[in-house]
């Protein structure tokens, strides 16, 4: 049950008489905070940040104007502690709030309660957040937008028979899916009729378990896609463009392992095509702020709405590369009610960017592997950025997300930023914890990483030593 809070309104001269932010907290920690500190720097907006008692010696807590702290370390306590966050901001008296990524970014519930308070939430409104939260609500607002989806159901399942008629009609093989999920909690995949009654039942318990939700249904299930999003900024005129898109196909357990920009496969037509199809989607729900549509590309490049999300996401810097946009300075921008300013003709996408997420992380067990860094250093040097909130000295606490860096290389050609990565990664000492810069290293030496040539299977082949590739081919051959 909803907890409902008593909310003082703020006196309206703040919001209404000034337009611009003159002071914003940061609902967030590590890196994204400090990305986000170090914009906001640049624009002259004065910066609180919150965190957590494990979290005082952090990076954030030391760049931020101001610092609060919310409670104790597990984010149930503290991060995702809504009446804590939104005290502070009432304390501090800020004009906005940054979710940054993961944590509250994607709560209804949040934006709403800081709409009510007066306090900008800097994304799209809750109504918005809530639709793109049901994703059985977001398949159809796609549908009525004219994104192409995948054959499905058309509202969540009520009865085995119902899902055995549709899967009929689909054909096999097709997935269960969480209509709360996300990210790849409560999913099944079905190759046969005899295995579905299972699945559904399995996936609903897990759904119910995972987001209190055991709302599922079915699509067709594409073998072998590609994983590709496209990042779309809206303002709240009704103006809206696309940034191109990520290639995020490369993931071990629907956890990203690297991204880059734009894609190896994407012809201009194919990404005009989807940038649209975003784009009118846009439109077509009202969205406003920085957003990414999750596609799968199948393997005669059809494109299908995945999921969208309504954030900033942690692979947004390969999109920085790539345009020259702040898309953090473009959020806070639109949400002090700017116009965008630029049109889609005006978003040249020059070179190519690749981005290694750098966990705390055992790189062949894949455990967290937090503890104190003994010795630190960055690397540097032409087309070269690093997102991190880590130093020499710290503590990489156990009690959040294991990611501690992004490495990000620019370069003409995808090549020439393969070789770039590979002299970043070798320049990067991370000592006194185990990192996955050693997996990033290999699979920049993979060949079919550099071919381009990979699916949501790449990480399996790659663990297990197997070229996708020639796998497929044999596959095939063998048929
Ligand atoms: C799919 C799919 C194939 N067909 N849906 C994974 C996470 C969640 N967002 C949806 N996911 C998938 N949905 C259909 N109809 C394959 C996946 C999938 C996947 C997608 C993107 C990146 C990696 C993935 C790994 C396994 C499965």
């Amino acid at each position: 049950m909803q907890k409902t809070y008593k909310l003082v309104p703020k006196s309206s001269s703040a919001m209404q008489g000034t337009r611009r932010f003159r002071k914003i907290l940061i609902a967030n920690r590590g890196e994204i905070a400090c990305r986000i500190i170090w914009t906001c720097k640049e624009m002259g907006i004065r910066t609180v940040a919150v965190h957590s008692e494990a979290d005082r010696d952090s990076l954030h807590v030391r760049f931020a104007d101001e610092a609060i702290c919310i409670g104790p370390a597990p984010s149930a306590q503290s991060y995702l502690n809504i009446p804590a966050v939104i005290s502070a901001a009432e304390i501090a008296n800020v004009d906005a709030i940054h979710p940054g990524y993961g944590f509250l970014a994607e709560s209804s519930y949040f934006a709403e309660i800081c709409e009510a308070c007066n306090i900008k939430f800097i994304g799209p409104r809750s109504d918005v957040i809530r639709l793109m939260g049901d994703k059985v609500e977001a398949r159809r607002a796609m549908k009525e937008a004219g994104v192409p989806i995948l054959p499905g159901s058309p509202e969540s399942l009520e009865s085995e028979d119902e899902a055995r008629r549709l899967a009929r009609d689909i054909g096999y093989p097709v997935i269960v899916k969480a209509a709360a999920g996300g990210g790849g909690r409560g999913m099944r995949i079905v190759r046969a009729e005899s295995e579905l009654g299972h699945a559904l039942e399995t996936a609903s318990n897990e759904a119910e378990a995972a987001f209190k939700n055991g709302d599922i249904y079915i699509e067709r299930y594409i073998e072998r896609p590609r994983h590709i999003e496209i990042q779309v900024m809206a303002d709240e005129h009704g103006n809206c463009v696309h940034l191109g898109e990520r290639e995020c196909t490369i993931q071990r357990r629907h956890q990203k392992l690297l991204e880059e920009a734009p894609s190896p496969v994407l012809t201009p037509d194919l990404r005009e095509r989807m940038g649209e199809a975003a784009v009118t989607a846009c439109k077509r729900i009202g969205y406003a702020n920085a957003g990414t549509f999750e596609f799968l590309l199948d393997e005669d490049k059809r494109f299908y709405f995945m999921e969208m999300n309504t954030r900033i996401q942690v692979e947004h810097p390969v999109t920085e590369m790539v345009t020259l946009a702040d898309i953090v300075r473009n959020q806070i921008r639109i949400a002090e009610g700017d116009e965008l300013g630029y049109a889609q003709e005006d978003v040249l996408i020059v070179g190519h960017a690749i981005e290694c997420r750098i966990n705390a992380e055992d790189p062949e067990r894949f455990v967290p592997s937090p503890g104190k860094i003994t010795a630190f250093n960055l690397p540097g040097g032409p087309g070269v950025r690093v997102d991190t909130a880590a130093y020499e000295g710290y503590t990489v606490p156990p009690f959040y997300d294991s990611m501690i860096a992004k490495v990000i290389v620019h370069a003409r050609t995808r090549e020439l930023a393969i070789a770039r990565m590979r002299r970043a990664l070798e320049a990067m000492v991370v000592e006194g914890i185990k990192t996955t810069i050693p997996l990033h290293l290999k699979i920049m030496d993979d060949a079919n990483f550099r071919a381009g040539e990979f699916s949501t299977k790449f990480m399996e082949h790659f663990l297990a030593k197997k070229p996708e590739r020639e796998n497929v081919r044999s596959i095939s051959s063998a048929r």
